[in-house]
């Protein structure tokens, strides 16, 4: 069987690198690569899924339109020629700006580009700022560390303590797993700061269970500890911090009795995580997206990188904060959120829908009003929050384009659904955001009916429109040399990639062993002028109650919906191979806040707010931090999206979404 080096395009921190084996034109086999030293045991049930995926019975493979409440197949031809009508007379009438173009997630890679060139060349159009994934920890950790960089993946083997704050590798980064267990084995101790008791704690010699949102006042009584107890790495402070003594100085209303109050733990638990970091060398702090899913989450992410800064654990081996490793995006602008605050209006471009208030913002623009929208890679109609808004948003516009592989909701809403290559389909490069690999993603296979990649959409729209895109968007034979080109700057290039994964050029194996922060100060800052100027928030990372809280909602119970292991987001679920492990939404709660509400092990429930609900089956689990209830995200609307009753609303910085930040109750369903 034919076989080629390939890498998964999903939105995923683990961009595992695969080989992938073909016949008679069908993908049979994806294999692990070992050349891939953070994957080099191969993909996960999703990646092993593509079998299925890319030749799902399912797939769109023709341009569809919608009839009532179907949609029939219609030609290419009558597909562009509306689209292309639909468009011109939007600009002339109503402007660019009457069109929305939404690009999400879905898919990674430098082709992703095509998009942006089509509206310049259109004229403009409107797009949003922001992104509902973990802009809030970027923007602290560059407001602290200059940078988004981290250690390589299998430096974690070198950590004597790892704390795992707010993520569950065990189902969003399964890759990262033998290299805590290697830290383990050699001796190396780990800690859990979560909520929820997930697999990733299993082996976790402390479980950290604080109230939702309140890690900020956890951190800040660590670092209170710290301080009191002579543990500061005094050297490393006086050489590479700025602002420690104002830090220092803002810790006293952090006692440890007064976090153990507001975060819900024992002064126990929080003298004994102090007592860890202040005794166990080197130590990483393996960050994920959870706690920074909240209005107060960048001050709340600042607080936690304190904790290495002032004990010295940064720029050396087992030792850092594992964020986001932005070292191989070497084609993009060094930090996605060094733009912001994003201009309101950028000449023909208009930047004023922020992702996470899709749905009222769209409501909103008036000058000219919304009257179309194109969406690429996304899912809005789940995956943003405050759904049931962003629905009616869609269903006001006059015409709704949605490029997608499957019919999920939000093309569901389309007039016009143009069918989405596979990630076999087309060649690309991508980067990564955990291991430091570019890699080449390349065609394979034909693409099954119809269906044509993005780029060839655009240039086919184009030559309908009239519209000049020549040099803007490559033709399909022009793809490699595209890359080339792009990669030739770089210092790297397509035969290279062929081999296999590459390190982008400047890598650093030990992210800031050189000690250069790229901040105002060239230090790390605890004291930054930025976040005040740009974000209006206090100079030193502080703890707020996030915006809707126990004490703010009328509602009982904070509802977390994590990511889970069998789907990306809102891709994979519809698989069978994922319905039969995983046949309906579960809603977890823990057996103290199920009883009183006479709910036992699989009732069906409704989890309502005032600003929807949805149904799910009962979990229950003595694991889960009571007054929470957790289920994941990504159910279509037909078994349950969990953001009808999350709110439209952006964290402290960084413009990210605050799905968090949300109270809910539960009752039996009849
Ligand atoms: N299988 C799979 N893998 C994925 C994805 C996927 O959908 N499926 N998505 C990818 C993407 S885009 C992302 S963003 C990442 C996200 O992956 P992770 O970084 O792991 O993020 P989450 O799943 O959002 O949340 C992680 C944990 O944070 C906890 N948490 C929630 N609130 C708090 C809090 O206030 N404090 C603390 N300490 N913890 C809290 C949750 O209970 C959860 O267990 O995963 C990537 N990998
Ligand atoms: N409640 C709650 N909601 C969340 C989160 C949460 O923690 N809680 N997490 C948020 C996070 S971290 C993220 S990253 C977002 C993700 O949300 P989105 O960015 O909307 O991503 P997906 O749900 O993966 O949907 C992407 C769509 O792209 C399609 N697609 C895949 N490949 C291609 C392609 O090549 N071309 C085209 N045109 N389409 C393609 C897929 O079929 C899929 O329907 O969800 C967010 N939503
Ligand atoms: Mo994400």
């Amino acid at each position: 069987m034919p076989s080629f080096l390939t890498a998964c395009p999903r939105n995923c921190y683990s961009t595992c690198t695969l080989r992938v084996e073909l016949e008679d034109g069908r993908l049979r086999r994806v294999e692990p690569y070992q050349g891939n030293r953070a994957t080099p045991e191969g993909a996960c049930l999703k990646g092993l899924s593509y079998v299925e995926r890319v030749h799902s019975p399912d797939r769109i493979l023709h341009p569809l339109r919608r009839k009532g409440d179907k949609f029939e197949r219609i030609t290419w031809d009558e597909a562009l020629g509306v689209i292309g009508e639909k468009l011109l007379h939007l600009r002339a009438s109503h402007g660019p700006k009457s069109i929305l173009y939404y690009a999400a997630s879905g898919t990674k890679g430098m082709l992703k580009a095509a998009g942006s060139e089509f509206w310049k060349a259109y004229g403009g159009c409107t797009s949003i700022y922001g992104d509902l994934c973990w802009p809030s920890g970027l923007e602290a950790t560059r407001l602290t560390l200059g940078e988004n960089k981290h250690n390589a993946p299998w430096d974690l083997e070198n950590a004597r303590l790892i704390v795992l704050w707010g993520k569950n590798p065990a189902e969003t980064n399964v890759h990262q797993m033998p290299f805590i267990e290697s830290a383990l084995s050699a001796g190396g101790k780990l800690v859990v700061v979560d909520p929820r008791r997930t697999e990733s704690s299993e082996r976790a010699g402390m479980l950290i269970q604080p109230r939702p949102g309140t890690d900020a006042a956890l951190a800040l009584a660590v670092a209170h500890l710290l301080v009191r107890e002579n543990a500061v790495d005094t050297e490393f402070v006086d050489k590479h911090v700025s602002g420690f003594s104002e830090f220092a100085s803002s810790l006293g209303a952090f006692t440890p009795s007064r976090a153990a109050k507001i975060c819900g733990l024992s002064v126990g638990q929080i003298e004994k995580l102090a007592d860890l970091l202040a005794g166990t060398r080197p130590a990483s702090i393996v960050a994920g997206f959870g706690m920074q899913r909240y209005t107060n989450s960048g001050q709340t992410m600042r607080a936690i990188i304190a904790l290495l800064a002032i004990t010295g654990n940064i720029g050396k081996p087992g030792a850092g904060w594992v964020y986001a490793n932005l070292q191989s995006h070497i084609f993009e602008p060094k930090d996605p959120v060094a733009s912001f605050p994003p201009k309101v209006d950028e000449g023909p471009q208009r930047v004023s829908i922020s992702a996470a208030r899709l749905g009222a913002d769209m409501l909103a623009q008036k000058n000219p009003p919304l009257r179309a929208a194109w969406v690429e890679r996304g899912n809005p109609l789940n995956q943003n929050p405050e759904s049931g808004t962003v629905k009616d948003a869609f269903e006001a516009l006059d015409f709704v384009v949605v490029v997608e592989q499957f019919l999920t909701d939000t093309a569901r809403a389309a007039d016009i659904i143009l069918p989405a290559k596979s990630f076999l389909e087309q060649s690309d490069v991508i980067t990564a955001y955990w291991h430091p690999y570019i890699q080449l993603k390349p065609k394979v296979m034909e693409s099954p009916g119809e269906v044509m990649p993005e780029t060839e959409i655009y240039r086919a729209l184009g030559r309908h429109m009239d519209l000049d895109l020549e040099g803007k968007i490559p033709a399909e034979e022009e793809i490699e040399s595209y890359l080339e080109e792009r990669l030739v700057l770089q210092g790297l290039s397509l035969d290279e990639l062929r081999v296999g994964p590459q390190l982008p050029p400047g890598y650093q194996e030990i992210a800031f062993e050189d000690y250069r922060f790229d901040t105002p100060s060239g230090k790390i800052e605890l004291l930054s002028q930025e976040a005040r100027e740009r974000w209006g928030l206090s100079e030193l990372p502080d703890f707020t109650e996030a915006q809707e809280s126990s004490t703010s909602s009328k509602f009982p119970l904070q509802l977390l919906t994590p990511n889970t292991k069998n789907r990306i987001h809102s891709q994979f679920g519809d698989l069978k191979l994922m319905r039969a492990l995983e046949p309906e939404l579960l809603l977890t709660l823990h057996p103290a806040d199920a009883e009183p509400r006479g709910i036992a092990e699989d009732d069906r429930l409704r989890v309502f707010n005032d600003r929807g609900d949805f149904e799910a089956k009962a979990r229950l689990n003595f694991g889960l931090r009571p007054g929470c209830v957790s289920a994941p995200n990504g159910w279509w609307r037909n078994a349950g999206t969990v953001n009808d009753s999350s709110a439209g609303r952006e964290t402290d910085m960084g413009h990210g979404a605050a799905f968090h930040d949300n109270f809910v109750d539960v009752e039996l369903l009849s």
